[in-house]
């Protein structure tokens, strides 16, 4: 491999094919590890159990960041970190973040088997709760790690249940005090999108990430019978909810470069034959374009008020993430791209359409993404998969960048 060392796919595979075993639920074909449940924490535990095993100096922050640091010749210099997240979404693929967290402890070990010192430390991060799906924001790990968000505040977001985030990172024994100041950052990530595998290219040489908008959204309206209520004596919930989101995808069709979802929907009282008087719903909005994401930010809101003012609805509305569109260092982008193409291997330059924990550790330290193929662009979903020669070139990229820049 023109002399270029590289990664033992073998062992990489097979500890993405453990990883994901862990997070298996009756009736679903894919995983599930939410963020601080008790399948994260097993799957947090077998990591540093591996990280152990290879003699990395283990540590855990005050919100439950995982890092493995193997020593440098020089001790004294801030590490080179590789990383993503182990937890998932519902129903889960076995590649989004976990693919990123076990290339980089296959980079140490691929290091390590060679008997290279590096001069900077090097090593595995794992963030916390990158997924946001039992706790707001998503990303929180990270997001707090870099001073974008109080700690103290974060601990007291709870879930559906009541469970605080400091309570659920005790309940796993992950509340930690200590961690580690990367000199740069890695993520190393499946697309997730459709992009390089409709454009054949291996490597995704990522320039920045879209921007991320979260609502958690109540509309009030009145229970009343569904057969004997005239439909303008209605107060109807979930009209209201179907109303907004239909002309919210209308608005981002139109505009082209922002997509919305709707992705959590629950009613009240929830009967077939009453009309619902409460629709509590989140509303996911994205775009890579600064002044688009301002403007339909502001669209979101004025048509949910709107809607709700024509229904004689009442509106709760609670932002829960709103991340500005980040754009990573052209020269750590270059070093992506420059590594992929010295191995022989086809590039593409793309933004992220998936948030990540690079887009906040791009404003601690000089922060690069690779991403390769996913089959199909499917993702957070156990159809997700990614060729076994897509993984190893992505983690043979992922070995080249950090080990020239820990230096050796
Ligand atoms: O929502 C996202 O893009 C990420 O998977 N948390
Ligand atoms: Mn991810
Ligand atoms: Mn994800």
């Amino acid at each position: 491999m023109n002399g270029k060392l590289s990664i033992n796919l073998t062992r990489l595979t097979d500890s993405i094919a453990e990883m994901g075993r862990i997070g298996r639920r009756p009736g679903l074909r894919g995983v599930t590890r939410l963020a601080l449940s008790e399948e994260d924490g097993e799957a947090r535990d077998l990591l540093v159990h591996w990280m152990k095993d290879e003699g990395l100096r283990v540590s855990v922050d005050s919100i439950g960041n995982v890092f493995g640091v193997r020593e440098g010749s020089d001790p004294g210099l801030r590490p080179v970190i590789m990383g993503s997240h182990l937890d998932t979404v519902i129903d889960a693929g076995v590649y989004d973040g976990a693919y990123g967290v076990l290339s980089a402890l296959e980079v140490v070990r691929r290091i390590k088997e060679e008997r290279i010192k590096t001069k900077r430390p090097i090593g595995v991060g794992c963030f916390t709760n990158e997924e946001g799906v039992r706790f707001q924001p998503d990303m929180m790990g990270s997001l707090v790690k870099t001073g974008g968000y109080p700690l103290d505040k974060v601990y007291t977001h709870k879930d559906d249940e009541g469970v605080t985030v400091r309570e659920a990172l005790e309940g796993i024994g992950y509340l930690g005090s200590a961690g580690v100041d990367p000199e740069a950052y890695f993520e190393l990530h499946v697309e997730q999108g459709p992009v390089l595998h409709r454009r054949g290219a291996q490597i995704g040489v990522v320039e920045g990430v879209q921007g991320i908008a979260w609502w958690r959204m109540r509309l009030h309206g009145e229970a009343n019978h569904a057969g004997t209520t005239p439909l303008d004596m209605r107060r109807d919930a979930m009209a209201g909810a179907a109303e907004l989101y239909t002309r919210l995808l209308g608005s981002v069709t139109r505009c082209g470069n922002a997509v919305c979802t709707m992705g959590k929907l629950r009613l009240e009282p929830g009967a077939i034959n009453v009309v619902p008087r409460l629709a509590d719903f989140t509303v996911d909005y994205r775009s890579y374009d600064d002044a688009t994401f301002r403007e339909g930010k502001a669209e979101v809101e004025r048509t949910a008020g709107e809607v709700a003012e024509r229904r004689g609805l009442r509106l709760e509305k609670e932002m829960t993430a709103n991340f500005q569109p980040v754009h990573f260092r052209p020269e750590m982008v270059d070093v992506v791209e420059g590594e992929a193409r010295g191995r022989g291997y086809s590039t593409l330059r793309l933004p992220s359409g998936a948030g990540h924990d690079a887009q906040f550790m791009h404003t601690a330290c000089p922060t690069a993404m690779i991403f390769v193929p996913s089959v199909n662009g499917v993702s957070h979903s156990p159809d997700e998969y990614s060729e076994p020669e897509d993984l190893e070139r992505g983690a043979n990229v992922l070995l080249g960048c950090a080990l020239a820049r820990a230096g050796v």
